[in-house]
């Protein structure tokens, strides 16, 4: 009797093992997500992105204010009008901070990992 619940609770054991392995993880892939900076009130919102080599950023200008995103390398944006948007490809891990370089106050970060 004693064998027989002991080689229940094995089989159960080796149940739940093997539901969890092969359970897909519940943290979603967004991989292949491009990430959305706004600009609004004078400001990048959120003015850091964490985003994987290949992604794609998009900043979009909300105020009526002209802006644009100026990266410390040079490359820049046009000027951005109201409703206007730029976007760029990161190839490259790395951190790349940026300015407006119209309101060099406004400041955000886009950090690209592997
Ligand atoms: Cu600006």
């Amino acid at each position: 009797m004693k064998k027989i619940l002991i080689t229940i609770f094995v089989l159960i054991v080796i149940c739940a093992i093997w539901f969890f392995i092969r359970t897909p993880s519940p943290v979603l892939n967004i991989q292949d997500a491009s990430a959305t900076v706004n600009i609004k009130s004078f400001a990048f919102s959120p003015s850091q992105v964490n985003i994987k080599v290949g992604d794609k950023v998009v900043w979009t200008n909300l105020d009526s204010a002209p802006h644009d995103v100026t990266f410390e390398n040079g490359e820049q944006s046009k000027t951005l009008a109201q409703g206007e948007s730029f976007d760029t490809v990161f190839n490259e891990p790395g951190t790349y901070p940026y300015i407006c370089s119209i309101h060099p106050s406004m400041k955000g970060t886009v950090i690209v990992s592997n």
